[in-house]
């Protein structure tokens, strides 16, 4: 159907000759068919040409969470693009980044953020900067496609070439654009549909936001790859959870989804009696959370491992002993090893080093940041992932840590350097530490401890408006502490260990 086009051709195969099968149910109950998306999606692709989109050629988008952005998204493979979803809660200064290092073609944003992101999108010289409502249905890029007359141009694509960018923050501050190819996607999602029974049979309920590599991806993908549908929420919700569990099959989320679901009154056996498999990722799955689990559904939550630079890399199993507290097995095609951070030598089992992978699932490098990539993606195709994990026995891995300095709040990440370079720029502030510390919903929340020259409510209320303005949401500090001096070493290093020993139970029920 699309053979000349990697992605396109993996992600369409399954529902050849099944046109007429449900693709999605909306919050409306509205339903959309595989015919219709993918008909949408060409739609798409023919309108990004019309707008200049060439193969290779960047679209950037931060739009609500509508069938619609899938369409986008797929219309962009199909005219030969790079996808370069933008998380929704992010401001007019972070896009600012965002688009002048990734130069798309087309920025695609919600009708209320144009005023605000014209300037932004001129000076990156975007050519073309287009609308699209939280709900899909309205904005410029629904005028456009209105007008579409002709059909979009095939064009080829290998599995070498580029399919999307996906931001993550850097240790240094700086995000890099992580460069994922169409043979990265497409591996990657046949090897989850398979290894996770995934059929025609099932039904995901998709809560998950879709700028992301789980909610857009893993999800997605994988969805599209076995032929099945999904029931699609615009955000997580434990009421319209539970109400779409006895029609559907699957969940996927992050820990804090299932920390939420065990505090509903309705959680039962009987309530998940037509589920089969219940995914956990993108953060550490408490042990305590997974246990819990069982004993209310007697359902296992399966765990698994991934980044926005690898997609998945490991999963318990879907048949056998779903491990607590582990990550458990390298997927089919990918390699995993455990080595000594400092000299590169693989430990044994029990011993805890780095995470390094290598595999067809990888990235092909960060975007215009050569030496970066060098750094954690070796010539020899191993990338270190600056996971701390141990391996057991039994071939069970275990994520105890990390060696990156690196917060992971309700399955987001925040990069301290990040807020910490905004809060020392705050006239009053002699320096700062940012630190995650244990919190009931989102495992990890964020916390600025600070040395200013004087401890009045003015300077909290400076810090407040800044990161206010700079700042997405899940990035800001729940709670910023004051301190005479931060805690150093011999060698000067703040110990940031110290500070969240200290303030440890800040969050405690
Ligand atoms: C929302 N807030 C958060 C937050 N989400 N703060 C910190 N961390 C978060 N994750 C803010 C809100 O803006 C609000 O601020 C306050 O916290 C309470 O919000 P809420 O209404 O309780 O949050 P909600 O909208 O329900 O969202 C929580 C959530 C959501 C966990 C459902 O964050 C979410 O969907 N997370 C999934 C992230 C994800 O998809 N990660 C995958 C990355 S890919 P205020 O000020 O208004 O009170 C990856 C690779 C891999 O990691 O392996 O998958
Ligand atoms: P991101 O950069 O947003 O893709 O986040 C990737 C990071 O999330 C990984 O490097 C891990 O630190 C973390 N992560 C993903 N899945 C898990 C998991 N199951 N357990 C613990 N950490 C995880």
């Amino acid at each position: 159907m699309y053979e000349t086009n990697y992605l396109a051709n993996t992600l369409r195969k399954a529902s050849v000759g099944h046109e007429e099968c449900l693709f999605a149910t909306l919050p409306n109950d509205a339903q959309v068919s595989y015919e219709v998306l993918f008909s949408n999606a060409e739609k798409m692709a023919a309108m990004l040409q019309k707008n200049g989109v060439k193969p290779g050629d960047r679209v950037a988008v931060q739009v609500g969470k509508s069938i619609a952005t899938i369409e986008l998204y797929l219309g962009t493979i199909l005219a030969g693009g790079v996808f370069l979803p933008l998380n929704t809660d992010y401001m007019a200064s972070e896009i600012d980044y965002f688009l002048s290092d990734a130069q798309p073609t087309v920025f695609v944003c919600d009708p209320a953020s144009e005023k605000v992101l014209k300037p932004v999108a001129e000076n990156a010289k975007v050519s073309a900067l287009l609308t699209l409502s939280d709900d899909g249905q309205q904005g410029t890029l629904c005028d456009e496609l209105n007008s579409i007359e002709s059909p979009y141009l095939e064009v080829t694509r290998a599995a070498g070439d580029l399919a999307a960018i996906l931001y993550t923050s850097g240790t240094t501050g700086r995000s890099k654009g992580a460069m994922l190819s169409h043979g990265a996607l497409a591996s990657n999602a046949l090897t989850l549909a398979d290894y996770w029974q995934f059929s025609r049979e099932d039904c995901l309920i998709h809560a998950l936001p879709i700028f992301h590599i789980h909610g857009l991806f893993v999800a997605i993908n994988i969805t599209l790859c076995a032929g099945s549908r999904l029931h699609f929420l615009p955000r997580f919700d434990a009421d319209k959870i539970m109400e779409k569990m006895p029609s559907a099959t699957v969940l996927m989320g992050v820990p804090t989804f299932y920390v939420r679901l065990l505090q509903h009154a309705n959680l039962n056996k009987e309530a998940v009696s037509s589920m089969r498999l219940f995914v956990s990722g993108s953060a550490p799955l408490l042990s305590e959370t997974h246990q819990l689990w069982q004993e209310k559904t007697g359902h296992a939550i399966l765990e698994r491992y991934g980044m926005t630079e690898t997609n998945m890399n490991t999963s318990n199993p879907y048949d056998g002993a779903r491990r607590p507290g582990t990550v458990g097995y390298p997927l089919p095609g990918v390699e995993v090893k455990i080595c000594n951070p400092n000299t590169g030598e693989v430990l044994p089992n029990g011993e805890i080093g780095q995470i390094e992978v290598k595999g067809p699932n990888l990235f092909s490098g960060y975007w215009n940041m050569p030496e970066k990539t060098a750094e954690e993606l070796r010539p020899t195709g191993w990338f270190l992932t600056g996971d701390l994990g141990v391996c057991d026995d039994e071939g069970y891995i275990s994520i105890v840590g990390r060696s990156k300095d690196l917060i992971i709040s309700g399955g987001y990440n925040v990069y301290p350097k990040e807020i910490e370079s905004v809060i020392d720029d705050i006239s009053g502030v002699k320096e700062s530490a940012v630190i995650g510390l244990p919190h009931p919903d989102f495992g990890e929340a964020v916390v600025a401890v600070v040395v200013g020259e004087a401890k009045d409510d003015a300077l909290i209320e400076k810090i407040n408006n800044q990161t206010r303005s700079v700042l997405a949401k899940f990035k800001r500090p729940k709670q910023v502490y004051f301190v005479e001096e931060l805690p150093r070493n011999t060698m000067g290093k703040v110990q940031k260990a110290q500070l969240r020993e200290q303030y440890s139970d800040t969050f405690a029920v």
